[in-house]
């Protein structure tokens, strides 16, 4: 496969940007090798700058439910822009798409739009904190809520020990208000919850767990979740950025029926565009200034264009989208599974509708330490056989497979022999 093209890219890019990245996980470190550089997008293919063309399964890391240039999407896009990108003030689309919000959340009375998943999940903790009058939030490992320093804190020594910084920069001061927990493990967040009862202000959990691979939430976990919260008066956040408009029409406060405090958003509900949002009871959320006191803002929050973008692609996600996304995603899971089988390849498939994971390892995989003692290393070269065989799967063994509403039949058979040549070559290493 020709890449000269991109390469010559990487090599501009690294003399103008770190990594020559705007994101860490793009630049392959993962997976090896060199990252592509992409020129479009249609439907589920993306075309790189020297012609290839791939299935993609990353979807812009979740967005692209619709695919690639989706038209009502586009449409609305341009026929917004032709009118102003933007005026620092408040906008019809804008009430539009947070009425659209509230109607498909019954969690949810009021939201606030911000740019990113980052700053949707800083002003909910911010909240939990200015809500309960306390410091301590709890979070569980292999969860990703964007790079605030209150999430860059990873466990301490002991189970229960509060947070050490896991990035430079990060104060111990910060990191020590934040106890990360293992994901799945009720026990767990009870013993947390007994030790530190009224310290705790919130807990953020990705409902389904999509940033150490897709994990599912084990069958009770979210409901002990709920209940810790509320005996204690701790705010229980959803960090519902990947699974909002994914998992379920409602997210995965609906398909599970555990009803969290506050929910944040991003992804999707922006249509591509860059946005974040955080929604949740109205005695919560009119904390938040102007009403409240508690200080959150946003030059380009709301923006119109992002804001039709939302609403174009909400608009789309019916019935019949669920019920497509949910059965291709069950046929891709289940084909990769007789394929692990048929060439003696040890994979465990962990899915949910509109995400799934591959991970190689014969045991379960349920929380992050699963994730670990599978073979990361042979997820590499599966990545790169399939990259060779045009598919374009995360680069990262900790990331997830995003499914859309456009991977049809051809996609499909197309992925189905690529994974067959993949596992036949790992089969023969
Ligand atoms: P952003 O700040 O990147 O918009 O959103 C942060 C975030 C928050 N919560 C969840 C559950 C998320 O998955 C994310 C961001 N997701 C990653 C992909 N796993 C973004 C990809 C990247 O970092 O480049």
């Amino acid at each position: 496969m020709n890449l000269d093209t991109s390469s010559k890219l990487l090599a501009r890019a690294e003399l103008c940007i770190p990594g020559g990245v705007n994101s860490p996980v793009r630049a392959f470190r993962g997976v090896g090798g060199s990252p592509v550089f992409f020129n479009s997008g249609d439907g589920a293919w993306l075309t790189d700058v020297d012609g290839n063309r791939y299935i993609d399964y990353v979807g812009a890391w979740g967005p692209m439910l619709q695919g690639h240039a989706f038209a009502p999407v586009i449409d609305a896009v341009r026929n917004r822009a032709l009118s102003g990108l933007g005026f620092g003030a408040p906008s019809e689309v804008e009430v539009e798409l947070a009425e659209a919000v509230v109607a498909r959340f019954a969690s949810i009375d009021k939201v606030r739009m911000v740019n990113s998943g980052t700053e949707a999940t800083m002003t909910a903790i911010r909240l939990a904190r200015a809500h309960t009058g306390r410091d301590l939030i709890v979070k569980f490992k292999g969860c990703y809520h964007g790079h605030a320093d209150a999430f860059l804190a990873q466990a301490g020594s002991g189970l229960l020990t509060l947070g050490l910084p896991d990035s430079p920069g990060v104060p111990q001061d910060t990191a020590k208000h934040t106890l990360t927990l293992p994901y799945n493990n009720a026990e767990a967040a009870t013993a947390a919850f007994d030790r530190y009862a009224d310290r705790i202000a919130g807990m953020i959990v990705e409902p389904v767990a999509g940033n150490m691979g897709c994990i599912p939430p084990a069958a009770g976990f979210l409901e002990t979740l709920r209940t810790l919260a509320s005996d204690v008066g701790a705010v229980l956040i959803f960090d519902e950025v990947i699974t909002g408009f994914r998992v379920h029409a409602g997210g995965a406060q609906t398909r599970y029926g555990v009803t969290p405090d506050l929910t944040t958003l991003g992804k999707a509900i922006g249509g591509g565009l860059p946005v974040g949002a955080l929604g949740g009871r109205g005695e919560l959320m009119d904390q938040l200034a102007p009403l409240g006191s508690v200080y959150q803002a946003g030059t380009l929050s709301g923006n119109p264009l992002t804001m039709s973008a939302g609403l174009a692609m909400v608009g789309s996600l019916d019935e019949a989208f669920y019920e497509t996304l949910a059965a291709t995603t069950e046929r891709l899971a289940r084909g990769i599974e007789e394929r692990g089988r048929n060439h003696n390849v040890p994979v465990a498939v962990n899915r949910v509708c509109g995400m799934l994971s591959l991970f190689f390892t014969s045991g379960i995989v349920a929380d992050f330490d699963d994730v670990a003692v599978s073979d990361v290393d042979r997820y590499r070269r599966f990545f790169h056989a399939m990259l060779d065989d045009n598919v374009y799967l995360a680069p990262s063994a900790y990331e997830t497979v995003f499914v859309s509403g456009v991977h049809g039949d051809a996609e499909v058979e197309h992925t189905f022999a690529a994974v067959d040549r993949a596992f036949a070559r790992l089969a023969s290493d």
